[in-house]
């Protein structure tokens, strides 16, 4: 993102605000107009039933349901989140508030990360053009993030050759920067031949999540889950995590709100490859396009879970030799460089496919996000950042740099 329009910036972001909040205005006053509606059918039921026998029913209860989110403020967050998506050459009147809020979010959560980091960098750089010696700088920067070794030497050494060149100002240091961060992430991206890990149509598609205790793998799959089938694929959970009794119970909650199946076996000590094997004739029956399978996650360095999971994958082959399976790694980045040993030796034994990072919010560690990429070769598939049922959304490399390397 350039910050040379600044003027037209404001505008653009001033139109998209204003747009935003007419559309939530119209939508406020049809939901009300709807809401009127379904209370006049509801009385008149209410009359019928009571005429009918004399009782009046208890209504029926209420699902619940993922609330619709409020245009805030016209601040800066609003303003840097519709350049990003202006730089990515969104229209106008194409923006969503989800969008909108999403950015916000990532933006805040990197803020731990940024800190002693771009903040730091611009205030040692001031207007001067780079030196030597800020790239020491830079470089003890980056590792403090969790970048990892072998991306900031990439990404020093790129800039160390571009100073011998020419004079780098500050501000054209930082852009170079974020071009060299974005080829770091998006090399496995590209390798992998997709940008966005979407289901393919008229496949079954099983994802599996794996990855050590806490990472996130349920509150991640519940989230998968709700933006699966709200993208209107038809999806389907099985609760193949049989080793913490309550993991199922807690799938059943992220199922409920987002109006998916949950396939499981409460038996004690039910085998979690006897769960998948389920789940898979239900998903077959119903002609499912997403199955999310969750894993259980004692530590790795146990065989047993590497056991189990080639179990799993095991049956999927067998049953359904033609589905699109994807082993996705979930990482709490919250553990820099405890998560990229974690991937390094779930790489090694457990044929992933991707990884998704979680809790980026209030972290100061987002950066080993880079190292898993240069360091493992994982794609990043989605990231996490909050606890809530919109909190996750597909990886885009432009928008985590930007966010990384916001200047306020
Ligand atoms: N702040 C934050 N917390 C998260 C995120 N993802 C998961 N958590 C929390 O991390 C904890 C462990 O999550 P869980 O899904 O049970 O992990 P699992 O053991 O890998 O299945 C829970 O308290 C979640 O609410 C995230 O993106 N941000
Ligand atoms: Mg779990």
């Amino acid at each position: 993102m350039t910050n040379t329009n600044s003027d037209n910036s404001r505008e653009w972001a001033e139109q998209a605000y204003a747009l935003l909040k007419k559309r939530q205005e119209e939508q406020k006053q049809e939901l009300q107009k709807k809401e009127e509606q379904k209370q006049e059918l509801q009385k008149k039921e209410e009359q019928k039933s009571f005429i009918d026998n004399g009782t009046k029913e208890n209504p029926p209860k209420k699902p619940e349901t993922v609330d619709e989110l409020e245009l805030g403020e016209f601040d800066d967050n609003f303003t840097w989140s519709a350049m990003v998506l202006a730089a990515q050459g969104k229209k106008v009147n194409q923006i969503t508030l989800d969008e909108i809020d999403w950015l916000t979010k990532l933006r805040r959560g990197l803020e731990e990360t940024r800190k002693g980091f771009v903040s730091e960098l611009l205030e040692k750089l001031g207007d001067d053009p780079l030196t030597p010696e800020s790239l020491d700088d830079l470089e003890t920067l980056l590792i403090r993030a969790d970048v990892g070794i072998d991306s900031t030497d990439k990404v020093i050494g790129s800039l160390r050759k571009k100073l011998n060149e020419e004079v780098v100002g500050g501000e054209a240091g930082i852009k170079f920067l974020k071009r060299e961060l974005k080829l770091i992430i998006d090399k496995p991206i590209k390798n992998s031949g997709t940008n966005i890990l979407v289901p393919q149509k008229g496949k079954l598609n099983v994802w599996l999540l794996v990855g050590v205790n806490g990472v996130g793998k349920t509150t991640t799959l519940g989230k998968l889950a709700y933006l699966s089938s709200r993208s209107k694929y038809k999806t389907l959970i099985a609760a193949a995590d049989t080793f913490r009794a309550a993991a199922v119970e807690q799938l059943k909650v992220w199922g409920e709100r987002s109006n998916v199946d949950v396939i499981s076996n409460q038996s004690k000590n039910a085998d979690p490859a006897a769960v998948v094997f389920d789940a898979i004739n239900s998903a077959k029956k119903r002609n499912i396009d997403l199955l999310l399978v969750d894993t259980a996650g004692r530590l790795q360095t146990k065989n047993n879970l590497m056991d189990e999971l080639a179990k799993i994958k095991k049956i999927i082959d067998k049953k359904v030799p033609d589905a699109i399976v994807e082993s996705l790694l979930v990482l709490d980045a919250s553990q820099g460089q405890n998560g990229l040993k974690q991937a390094k030796s779930f790489a090694k034994s457990a044929n992933l496919s991707g990884a998704i990072i979680t809790k980026l919010d209030g972290t100061s560690r987002g950066g080993v996000s880079l190292a898993v990429s240069e360091e493992v070769n994982l794609p990043i598939r989605f990231i996490g950042a909050g606890e809530g049922i919109k909190d996750l959304r597909p990886f885009n490399s432009y928008e985590f740099v930007e966010a990384m390397l916001a200047d306020k």
